[in-house]
């Protein structure tokens, strides 16, 4: 009995010694791949997602129009343009009226709920899809060669045809501040990419024409080195963009909302923001602002949803 008690002893110790043992070698291994998970994030630089553009996006597809998304998560940007910057333009711009500016003062921080908004301008293909199904008739539209070709922008479009298309695909159109937060981020930086023109981001070109490869309208999604913070493409160039708010130049002078901001009351015309295939640096900016409702070919327009509650 007691020499079993012996064995049963000596077995039980050997069990414990070899369960340590594991025990050890798991917490060795937990530990080295501790050390090296470290090591790797250390390796990275630190990268503030809002900075950087195209990484990482997260989407949605919607099911109506087959649009994809990008979110914009909620929190405060910078909107408008600064004083500091109006007296760089001086200098870039020394014939230009600096008075045109004005309309974009003062700059100033405004909070907005996280929503999602087209990846790209929304294309012949999905605009005729949505003549189809409703009979709908535009106000205006260039359903012509060469600018209606399915993955072209669908283009001259009046703001209304764009009200009807996004409410057909249960969206709406982006006001002002959500349309400039979606194109340059948090930041406040000039154009969506950056702070430095480069022209070979855009379908643009100081309208040169055929210098960035399109004469005219690009298909959309070609220019993914110039995608905003959030990866919408075109923001800048390609079309001018209808926002919902009605254009008043003194608006951002009247201490309007700072919190989800959706214009004024009243205004001559709606907003129309980022420069068309024809335009310069200075017309797509970010902060640029066009009022009225101008006559000319570049008018296009992308949609918003608001994101779910708790995203
Ligand atoms: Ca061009
Ligand atoms: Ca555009």
């Amino acid at each position: 009995m007691k020499t079993c008690l012996q064995t049963d002893c000596l077995i039980i110790r050997k069990y414990a010694f070899a369960e340590l043992r594991m025990k050890l070698t798991t917490i060795r291994i937990l530990f080295t791949l501790l050390i090296l998970s470290l090591l790797v994030f250390a390796c990275h630089d630190p990268i503030d997602p809002v900075l950087v553009g195209n990484l990482p996006i997260k989407t949605i597809t919607t099911p109506k129009d087959n649009a994809v998304m990008v979110y914009v998560p909620a929190g405060e940007f910078l909107m408008g343009t600064s004083d500091a910057e109006i007296e760089h333009y001086k200098e870039i711009f020394p014939l230009r009226d600096i008075a045109r500016y004005d309309n974009e003062r003062p700059q100033r921080t405004v909070y907005l709920d996280a929503f999602y908004i087209d990846k790209f301008e929304v294309t012949n293909q999905q605009f005729k899809q949505f003549l189809a199904e409703t009979g709908y008739e535009p106000k205006h539209y260039l359903d012509r060669l060469p600018y209606n070709v399915p993955n072209l922008p669908a283009t001259v479009l009046d703001w209304d045809d764009a009200v009807a298309y996004a409410n057909w695909a249960g969206k709406r159109l982006p006001t002002e501040a959500e349309w400039e937060k979606a194109a340059r981020g948090t930041d406040g930086r000039i154009w969506p990419w950056g702070n430095e023109w480069d022209d070979t981001k855009l379908s643009g070109n100081d309208g040169r024409g055929h210098r960035d490869g399109y004469r005219e309208t690009a298909p959309v999604g070609q220019f993914p080195q110039g995608a905003s913070p959030y990866g919408a493409h075109d923001m800048a160039g390609n079309l001018w963009e209808w926002v919902s708010d009605w254009y008043d130049p003194n608006y951002y002078r009247t201490s309007p909302p700072n919190i989800n901001p959706k214009g004024p009351e009243t205004g001559d015309g709606h907003v129309l923001k980022g420069g068309g295939w024809a335009e310069n640096l200075d017309f797509t900016r970010c902060a640029n602002r066009l009022g009225g409702e101008p006559g000319s070919l570049l008018r296009g327009f992308r949609c918003v949803i608001d994101a779910p509650l708790g995203e």
